[in-house]
């Protein structure tokens, strides 16, 4: 007779992750399951899905808390459930392998745990790929105690049914996090383990760790609080168990090294969690203790006695001596250790501004405008602008540092205000009286951060940067109520947010005569006599060398539109400042302009006569000249659906045509009046959208909101002066 195995699966609010959940178990290969939902008052979704399957499937069984109980409480009455001889936990974000737990089942040795793979995953597709991926013969490998029991994990693992009852093997319910503990240390060194290389459990890696936190994911400040908890008393309750002492204490010292010390790094949080530490860490046992170097030993016997000064001492000793030797491993850490013991130190100068645009590549941007207008009306401030180059012509007297220079971290920790149009590094720290301006780069189509659902950009941990990055701003521009809506869901920003339109749009109203446009031609080398083509794309997440530098190639035919276009048109071709790749333009001189590299892109637009771009934010700048638009989306499937969801409907409220061929492409230009005229009405309606605040005056009224109006000229001579006669 075939076993059953009873599959548990607590559910607390994970509606977004539960169908590929719950589809991976009931596609096991291995089908005799009895499959045990336990619904923690969830208030999403998930109640919804989970009565979807239970129609479709009859092993599934559900039972609900109708208040939060929490994980270890849920698993607790599932096993009180379960009629299986062996008993398979899952979470509810993950995912299984269609055989892990047939080929659990395939090793039977009695008086035998087996336990899968874990792999961390934190895509889709990266599940689909390995989730059907075959493995040949089965593969094992014994496992000592402490291997298996340290990752404090009960999932991947097929458990004896009788095994759970005979130790009444339970839960801890107090406890969020760590409440493994208590079911897993009944059975330390008392039983044999092998692992299954087969058999795979893929653990979500969830790429939004701020609105909805896996249990791992909760803050340090949390997590010490449960696990001190849990230790404490399971100190107490395995006094005579040395080996259970000798695998906690090595578990405490471990959390402290890589999750607890960092609370002590956090002014704001290190007095409680010291007050939490302290009687917990009495517990240690002096042989583990004695295991520890000098430094640590210190700090973890100024803790025992409860002596928070003279640990902060010695913490700060240990972390100077850390910090020291990283910052000789290479200069730009040197760099940081100077910022953070002395720079940050130094008073702040009031009237002192860094700016910064497109991480120091470009002088451009709202970061330009804003910076151009203090320079003629707040000349008593100090200006510094951080490039990758410097020496570049400003106007103005500016200084210019180069990024992560000596320099530079001297100007961010002493300057008063920042002005930036992208994020900050991460390591900056902002001081009391610091005032962040953030300006962004761009009105959005392509979904943001906190509405993103899968994240395929080069750096995984983009959505908790995000948050913790912008929790800095203290100004955020939005340059229409659309953008200013989507940047509070997107961004989850609540400062203030300045809603004059764009800086950098300024001069789209202002320069936009013949005037402007034959000079800014004729110090390009561009003929007068031809109109012109601005073909400006975006990156794409997922083609990448590194992060912040992504491949791109042009699809469509410079050839065909030279034969075409070429007695009318030229052609601009401008890359996203992302993209690392050259092209190749030999052979079109006189046709084709690189113009990649060029400062600041609202020239190009005032000299373009069409704009042709993808999913890039530059139409919406554009639509304020009211010129033509073309959308040359030859990936919009994979975009749109895949890499990032937009916005705006794609198909029906762009204020241009669709191409997607060179072909298309040409026969939009040779038309271009009947495009205008068709997408007249279209345009309106975007425009009054998206360019109504703009006025040609956003600079102007941002710089006085942040920095306070300047006195008119002459207008304290002429205070004095009246004083005087009085
Ligand atoms: N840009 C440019 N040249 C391009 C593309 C973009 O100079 N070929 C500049 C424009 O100022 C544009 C800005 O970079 O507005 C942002 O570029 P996007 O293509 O929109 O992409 P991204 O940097 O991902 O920003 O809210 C906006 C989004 O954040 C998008």
């Amino acid at each position: 007779m075939e076993h059953i195995v009873s599959v548990i699966i607590p559910v607390h609010n994970t509606a977004e992750f539960l169908e590929a959940c719950l589809q991976s178990i009931i596609n096991q290969s291995y089908d005799k399951l009895q499959i045990i939902i336990v619904n923690d008052a969830s208030t999403d979704q998930s109640a919804k899905l989970i009565d979807k399957f239970k129609v479709e499937d009859s092993r599934i069984e559900c039972i609900t808390n109708y208040k939060k109980m929490g994980v270890g409480f849920s698993r607790n009455v599932a096993i009180q459930s379960a009629k299986g001889d062996f008993v398979f936990f899952v979470d509810s974000d993950d995912m299984l392998h269609e055989k892990a737990i047939e080929y659990l089942m395939q090793a039977s040795e009695p008086d035998t745990i087996y336990t899968g793979n874990t792999v961390k995953i934190n895509k889709k597709d990266e599940i689909e790929a390995l989730i059907h991926q075959q493995e040949e013969a089965l593969q094992t490998k014994s496992l000592g105690s402490f291997e298996f029991f340290k990752k404090i994990s009960v999932l991947s693992t097929l458990f004896p049914a009788r095994l759970i009852s005979d130790l009444h093997l339970r839960f801890d319910e107090q406890v969020g996090s760590y409440s493994e503990l208590s079911f897993l240390m009944p059975i330390y060194n008392k039983i044999q383990m092998v692992r299954i290389n087969n058999s795979y459990y893929f653990r979500r890696d969830r790429n939004d760790p701020i609105s909805n936190p896996s249990l791992t994911q909760r803050e340090n400040d949390e997590l010490l609080r449960d696990f001190a908890d849990i230790y404490s008393r399971l100190k107490s309750t395995y006094s005579n168990n040395q080996e259970v002492n000798f695998f906690l204490d090595k578990e405490f010292i471990r959390l402290y090294r890589s999750k607890f010390i960092l609370l002590m790094k956090d002014e704001k949080k290190q007095k409680t969690a010291f007050e939490v530490l302290s009687p917990t860490m009495k517990l240690l046992s002096a042989r583990e203790l004695k295991s520890q170097n000098f430094v640590i030993r210190g700090e973890l016997r100024a803790i025992q006695n409860g002596e928070y000064k003279k640990y902060l001492r010695i913490l700060k000793l240990h972390h100077f001596g850390r910090d020291t030797k990283r910052s000789l491993k290479s200069m730009n850490n040197f760099y940081r250790q100077i910022y953070n013991d002395i720079f940050l130190k130094r008073p702040l100068n009031d009237k002192k501004v860094v700016f910064s645009s497109f991480l120091g590549k470009q002088y451009a941007d709202s970061p330009k405008a804003i910076y151009e207008y203090m320079v003629e009306h707040y000349s008593d401030y100090e200006f510094v602008w951080v490039f990758n180059e410097t020496g570049r012509k400003l106007p103005g007297n500016a200084k210019q540092v180069k990024r992560f220079s000596l320099a530079y971290y001297y100007h961010v920790a002493t300057a008063k205000y920042w002005v930036s149009n992208m994020r900050q590094p991460l390591h900056l720290k902002k001081r009391e009286g610091n005032i962040f301006l953030e300006t962004w780069h761009g009105t959005p189509l392509k979904r943001l951060v906190f509405d993103m659902d899968e994240v395929y950009s080069a750096n995984p941990k983009y959505k908790k940067n995000f948050y913790q990055q912008s929790r800095l701003w203290d100004y955020l521009i939005a340059a229409n109520s659309y953008s200013s809506d989507i940047f509070k869901s997107a961004f989850k920003f609540d400062g203030k947010m300045l809603e004059y339109g764009y800086p950098r749009n300024d001069t789209l109203y202002k320069n936009n005569n013949d005037e402007y446009i034959k000079k800014v031609k004729k110090s390009l080398n561009m003929p007068l006599d031809k109109k012109v083509i601005l073909y400006a794309p975006t990156w794409r997440d997922d083609e990448f060398y590194e992060a912040g530098k992504y491949k791109f190639d042009i699809k469509f035919d410079l050839q065909m539109l030279r034969e075409n276009l070429g007695d009318d048109y030229i052609v601009i071709l401008r890359m996203h400042y992302f993209i690392a790749d050259h092209l190749n333009i030999d052979g079109y001189e006189g046709f084709v302009y690189n113009l990649s590299k060029h400062d600041d892109i609202a020239d190009l637009y005032l000299i373009s006569d069409i704009l042709i771009t993808d999913y890039s934010s530059v139409f919406f700048d554009y639509s304020n000249l009211r010129r033509p638009i073309l959308y040359y989306a030859y990936d919009l499937e994979k975009y749109r659906d895949q890499l990032r969801g937009f916005y705006l409907d794609y198909a029906t409220q762009l204020p241009g045509p669709i191409v997607k061929t060179t072909d298309e492409m040409i026969h939009a230009v040779q038309h271009i009046n009947d495009v205008e005229e068709q997408y007249k009405e279209k345009y309106d309606e975007f425009y009054d959208k998206i360019c109504s605040w703009e006025t040609g005056h956003a600079t102007e009224n941002i710089v006085q909101e942040v920095f306070g109006r300047q006195p008119m000229q002459g207008t304290e001579e002429v205070f004095r002066e009246i004083s005087a006669t009085k």
